[in-house]
């Protein structure tokens, strides 16, 4: 059996703080699967290239004002369809999903349970990775940007939600160690499901 055959692909998701460095970890995983010939693509939430997107974009730049329950389903609506690339093979590294979602909003102070509901049915991944890195340790790595949700207290309270919605289906994998090292526990961890997903697991929906 090739194991490249068009059996379904796998959904890979990092989760993490700002500043964490899943953005640069979803690259360099990318660039070692595709190197190894599979079908990948890699996505990030939000998607600021579609219109919904767009309004998320200006919200985080401080150019618009939204109230928090608005912008929480704008980041809901913002979450494409990936069960067709699966179904066709193509395994998806997606950089934030709705993890994020509840972790960002519940930080604010919205019900748990109301943020996860727009998100009911979504497809699970079939493995989450969270690199732990703590919020004082993230914010020294090159200051943050300007963007809304960039503050150390902020960030502090998401950490906190974060750890809640974690279970024993997460990989948390160390971000302070050197990149080399997260880089080849993630590999590790993408092939391990990559392969669970070629001998059939099945996909399975978020939250239930
Ligand atoms: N964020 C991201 C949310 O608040 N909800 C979501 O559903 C998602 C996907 O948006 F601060 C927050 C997390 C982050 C900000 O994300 C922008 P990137 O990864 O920095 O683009």
């Amino acid at each position: 059996n090739d194991i490249r055959g068009c059996s379904r692909g796998s959904l890979i998701v990092l989760e993490g703080l700002d500043r964490s460095g899943k953005t640069s970890q979803c690259g360099n995983l990318l660039a070692y699967l595709q190197g190894k010939g599979f079908s990948v693509e890699a996505w990030q939430f939000p998607d600021r290239s579609t219109s919904v997107g767009k309004m998320i974009s200006a919200y985080l730049a401080n150019e618009s004002q939204l109230d928090d329950r608005t912008i929480h389903l704008l980041f809901s609506a913002n979450r494409a369809l990936m069960e067709n690339k699966l179904k066709s093979g193509t395994t998806l590294i997606v950089d934030r999903y709705s993890y994020s979602g509840v972790a960002f909003s519940a930080a604010k102070g919205l019900n748990i349970e109301w943020c996860k509901a727009p998100e009911v049915g979504l497809i699970a991944p079939d493995v989450v990775v969270y690199l732990d890195v703590p919020p004082e340790k993230a914010a020294e790595r090159g200051g943050y940007g300007l963007e809304k949700y960039e503050q150390l207290d902020f960030q502090g309270k998401v950490a906190e939600h974060y750890h809640n919605l974690l279970d024993s289906s997460w990989e948390i994998v160390d971000g302070s160690q050197s990149i080399e090292s997260v880089e080849r526990q993630l590999k590790d961890l993408a092939m391990h499901s990559i392969l669970t997903c070629q001998r059939g697991k099945p996909l399975t929906n978020l939250w239930s």
